[in-house]
């Protein structure tokens, strides 16, 4: 009989992800769910056919150095893999997988909520009722918050998560624009009616809303900067569900601080799970709404994460090219 792969598993994953994994390979699994040191990881590597990491796994080029020679295979547990130095990876012969498709419609959900939360003052409606006992009820002038319908959603990266939160907001009425390094087809174009911009500068300045929604690359890295930033109207929102690396998150705060900005609602931040203090203030001001990136945490998604997983390594391991293997063009 064929040795199962000794499958590392960095964190807690769904029951029913990690009895599977059981039955199909030697898995080794983290039932405390810790958080996995450097060291720790370095170690795993030395041992495991295969790791399966997570967002909150740095697998950096000193980690991978450290690999022995079974391992062959890193099947990240999530979509972004701007975790792992896959061009280390790839350049020691480590096949790297990630987890697409499946948390699309969950965070584009994720995304209009946080499209609302801000202008609606929905965070801050919720707090009133269950903490301040003087709620002395509803008055025509109080607490009122930006219309969404009629105004204009600005996304940055349009791929399937934008798209997909493109399709909400067009139920909403906003007008839906884009940025992305390649224009999406006529097709699809036409079916979110999407105004394309190639620059960026040119979009954020007449935007409303401003979505963030493509991954965090070397490209990518700041690509709201701190000038950028400044281009928006003073009127406009700002949503990041994608990765907090794109955003300049001190300037953004400083911005906000200032009045600069209507608002921001933030679900990813650009030193997890640190958050810039000054963001911490403006959330308690209620001028910024803060999630701990619950993008894709339902438990629906977090199954079908598990599930892309056990099938890139099942068919990597049965001798097939993995379905979501990361390629070099990709990064
Ligand atoms: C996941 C995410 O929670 O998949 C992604 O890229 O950002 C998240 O929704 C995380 O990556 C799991 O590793």
């Amino acid at each position: 009989m064929k040795k199962r792969p000794l499958v590392v598993v960095t964190r807690r994953l769904p029951d029913v992800v990690e009895t599977r994994m059981r039955e199909l390979f030697d898995a080794q699994l983290n039932h405390d769910d810790a958080p996995m040191s450097q060291s720790a990881l370095g170690e795993a590597l030395t041992v495991a056919d295969v790791l399966v990491p997570t967002v909150t796994d740095r697998i950096d080029a000193a980690v991978l150095a450290q690999a022995g020679p079974n391992l062959k295979l890193i099947a990240n547990f999530g979509n972004g893999i701007d975790n792992i130095d896959v061009q280390s990876a790839l350049d020691r012969g480590i096949t790297v997988t990630n987890t697409p498709g499946v948390l699309t419609e969950d965070t584009a959900d994720m995304t209009m909520g946080l499209i609302l939360a801000v202008p609606r003052r929905i965070a801050e409606g919720a707090r009133v009722v269950p903490d301040e006992h003087d709620w002395t009820g509803w008055s025509p002038t109080w607490m009122l918050g930006r219309r969404i319908w009629g105004k204009r959603l600005g996304i940055v990266g349009m791929g399937r998560i934008g798209q997909a939160v493109a399709r909400r907001a067009r139920a909403f009425g906003l007008s839906i624009h884009y940025h992305n390094r390649r224009r999406v087809s006529p097709h699809v174009e036409e079916q979110l009616e999407a105004t394309y911009w190639e620059s960026l500068d040119q979009m954020l300045a007449r935007m409303d809303i401003v979505s963030v929604n493509c991954p965090h690359t070397p490209a990518t890295y700041h690509l709201l900067s701190a000038r950028r930033l400044k281009l928006l109207k003073k009127e406009a929102y700002v949503v990041n569900t994608a990765r907090g690396e794109v955003i300049d998150e001190l300037a953004l705060a400083r911005m906000l601080e200032a009045g600069e900005l209507a608002g921001a609602a933030l679900d990813v931040f650009e030193n997890e799970p640190a958050v810039n203090p000054k963001l911490v203030k403006l959330a308690r001001q209620n001028k910024v709404v803060l999630l701990p990136h619950l993008g894709s945490a339902t438990i629906e998604g977090r199954v079908d994460m598990g599930e892309k997983v056990i099938v890139n390594i099942k068919t990597f391991f049965d001798g097939h090219r993995p379905p979501d293997r990361v390629l070099p063009a990709m990064l």
